[in-house]
């Protein structure tokens, strides 16, 4: 089917925290790259994001710190649309569900689909919090997990094994509001028949686009071939966009009725504040040759691919998406990323820590992007990424090209004398890199196609390699001229093929080549710059990351990771009964240590000599490595089991056990009396 348009949506993400690495490797970098190739082919596009606002979530992070909703996703908002501006996401729009246009437009949709008869009514039973007066979010339910039998899981999960649960199904189901016991309560809502549009589904996403990704289509079959129920489209909550219907007091759109219609919305903003520009936002939703693309993470494919396109099947009017590319997750460092363990790379901060480098984290959350499986991100391939890529062979090119123009000629673009083989044979290469690209990006294969563009820069770095021009100028100007007429030409390419990738880098490129606007069209010709053309100033396209940095990133790692260490702590299980018979048994002790010092050859092992107030005692103890200097422990009181026998441990005679808590982290503590007591006192 011929289309005249493309509107691209980026999925909108939650405004209750701030954006990582993950979001921007999995939908927006993606999502971007592609909006821009195709402004630069000069097609008619919309890119259209903004923030899901709604949802239980914002309630749960309100309630928490004491603010209101509303709070909440306006610090959120303001943070996460800052992070996508200086990431140079290059959305038309990027508005909010709260908005007045999307209320609107979420209340009309729902009372058209409500009028058409498009939905069931259903009497369910749920919990509800006598105390508190209201029905609960699966996430506001707490209780006993019935696989691991953990405290803690949640009414939709459990953390600990990962299940998934439906509230009915916890162990001693608490209410996280008031911490009372829920009731079953009996409350309406409104569905959608999934089922009922299972047969078009069907065909229309198995038979019609089997070009989709195969994560994409392989998960919708999955659904499909489980058979689709109905679902509810309405929550009992006091935040949300009320369900317009009579009857409906207390109840809300579910947030994901709500959130996909905000595409709609946003487009109907920017058309009606820009109409000269987008024109009508009905031709973007509802004219056929408008093509629809929705970028994604995994965790919404259902609601894109299903559920969202049943709701505009339903109500009737709009076009359905043609594609949805979807990702699969970027883990950080071998672990998934986490917002609550604090696991992640947030964009805000990446910032603080790299200023400028957005292109950078671009540039290798593409080349790691998980387009197919699931990825993972490091720091070490990170810095290595940018000094032996973007560094050694982008921006090594670059400047060499540059700065021996600058030497030799002044600055100005140097003739073009005549071509060797060798020459030839380089322009060949690179002759074909357009219909390459093109042939990735329009198959939204984006890491490949990054591979491509930097395919170019190697075939030009190699050139200046082979021809070394800088050895040349000393006996042979006219083919250092052609050598670095080739060369500039070379990264002028380099500009326009980048620019969907690094438009930071792409920007100083063309500044620094005194290049006007350039199109895609431009791309794979040799004459992009004109003989005598004099360049703009030379500057370092990339520089180097140090160690230190990486360290430091690695540090803050670290750090997040004993702090949950610590946090997910618990108490191991208590012992089986004893009798204080069987306790009296054991003989336990206050001493004074009088000397304490490492056995040789023994990383594990302390000596020490305790005034046990019977004359004095050694013992020796597994303590350590929690007690690196030994020396500090004398004068100190400890608590010791008197009446073990004695023992040899690596040739000393140990007589007795000093006694220790373990803390979360595997260190020893030792335990000693809050006041000073006699050596010898008995414990008990
Ligand atoms: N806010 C979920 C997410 O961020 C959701 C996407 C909405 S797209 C309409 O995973
Ligand atoms: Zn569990």
């Amino acid at each position: 089917m011929s289309f005249k348009r493309t509107l691209v949506t980026s999925a909108l993400p939650y405004a209750n925290g701030p954006v990582h690495i993950g979001h921007l490797a999995g939908v927006y970098v993606p999502a971007d790259i592609y909006v821009r190739y195709l402004r630069l082919r000069g097609e008619e596009v919309l890119f259209v994001g903004g923030s899901d606002e709604h949802g239980v979530p914002v309630t749960i992070r309100a309630k928490k710190e004491g603010i209101t909703p509303q709070d909440v996703v306006d610090r959120y908002h303001t943070l996460i649309k800052k992070s996508f501006e200086e990431f140079g996401i290059s959305f038309d729009v990027y508005s909010r569900t709260t908005s007045a246009t999307h209320h609107k437009m979420a209340s009309d949709f729902f009372r058209t689909l409500y009028e058409k008869g498009e939905f069931i009514e259903k009497t369910s039973e749920q919990y509800y919090d006598e105390e508190a007066q209201q029905f609960l979010a699966d996430r506001y339910i707490t209780g006993e997990c019935p696989h691991c039998h953990a405290e803690g899981a949640y009414g939709d999960q459990c953390e600990k094994c990962g299940t998934s649960l439906s509230p009915l199904d916890l162990i001693n189901p608490k209410s996280a509001i008031s911490g009372s016991k829920p009731v079953l309560r009996e409350t309406k809502h409104w569905y959608l028949p999934l089922d009922k549009h299972e047969a078009w589904l069907r065909e229309w996403i198995l038979d019609e686009h089997k070009e989709w990704r195969p994560n994409v289509y392989g998960q919708c079959k999955s659904w499909l071939d489980l058979g689709l129920q109905p679902r509810a489209v309405s929550r009992d909550l006091d935040w949300g966009i009320p369900v317009p219907v009579e009857g409906a007091d207390g109840k809300v759109l579910y947030v994901w009725f709500d959130a996909p219609i905000g595409y709609i919305s946003n487009t109907k903003e920017v058309c009606e504040a820009q109409p000269e520009k987008f024109g009508s936002w009905e031709t973007w939703w509802k004219d056929d040759t408008t093509r629809l693309i929705h970028f994604i993470g995994k965790d919404n494919i259902v609601f894109h691919c299903i559920v969202f396109p049943a709701m505009l099947k339903a109500e009737g009017s709009y076009i359905l998406p043609d594609n949805v590319p979807s990702n699969e997750f970027l883990n950080l460092e071998g672990d998934k990323i986490s917002t609550s363990r604090n696991w992640a790379v947030w964009l805000n901060e990446y910032l603080d820590d790299f200023p400028g480098k957005q292109d950078v984290l671009r540039y290798v959350l593409t080349a790691n992007a998980p387009e197919t499986k699931d990825n993972d991100f490091t720091w070490k391939d990170f810095q290595a990424r940018n000094n032996s890529e973007l560094v050694a062979i982008y921006g090594n090119f670059v400047n060499r090209a540059l700065v021996l123009t600058q030497k030799y000629f002044d600055g100005c673009v140097p003739a073009l004398g005549e071509l060797t083989d060798y020459d030839r044979e380089t322009l060949h290469e690179f002759a074909d890199v357009k219909a390459r690209l093109e042939q990735l990006l329009d198959n939204f294969k984006f890491r490949e196609a990054q591979k491509e563009a930097m395919n170019l820069a190697r075939i030009g770095n190699k050139y200046l390699a082979d021809t070394e021009p800088w050895k040349l100028a000393k006996t042979d100007m006219e083919r250092t001229a052609t050598i670095l007429h080739i060369g500039l030409q070379i990264a002028a390419n380099l500009a326009i093929a980048f620019e969907p990738f690094l438009p930071f880098s792409s920007e100083k490129l063309r500044r620094m080549l005194n290049l006007a606007d350039f199109s895609w069209e431009q791309l794979g010709r040799i004459d992009l710059l004109k003989t005598g053309a004099r360049l703009g100033e030379v500057q370092l396209l990339f520089d180097k990351i140090e160690d230190a940095a990486i360290d430091a990133q690695l540090q803050k790692l670290a750090e997040s990771k004993k702090q949950n260490q610590l946090n997910a702590w618990q108490p191991a299980a208590v012992k089986a009964d004893t009798t204080i018979d069987e306790f009296d048994k054991t003989d336990i002790r206050v001493g004074t240590v009088l000397e304490c010092a490492r056995v040789p050859k023994a990383d594990k092992l302390l000596q020490f000599k305790i005034d046990d107030g019977m004359g004095g005692r050694t013992i020796v103890s597994g303590i350590a490595q929690s007690y690196p200097e030994p020396e500090k422990l004398v004068g100190m009181q400890v608590c010791f089991i008197a009446n073990f026998p004695p023992r040899k441990l690596k040739g000393v005679e140990s007589q007795g056990m000093i006694l220790s808590a373990v803390d979360a982290d595997g260190k020893l503590v030792l335990v000693t009396p809050s006041r000073a007591v006699k050596n010898g006192a008995n414990v008990g």
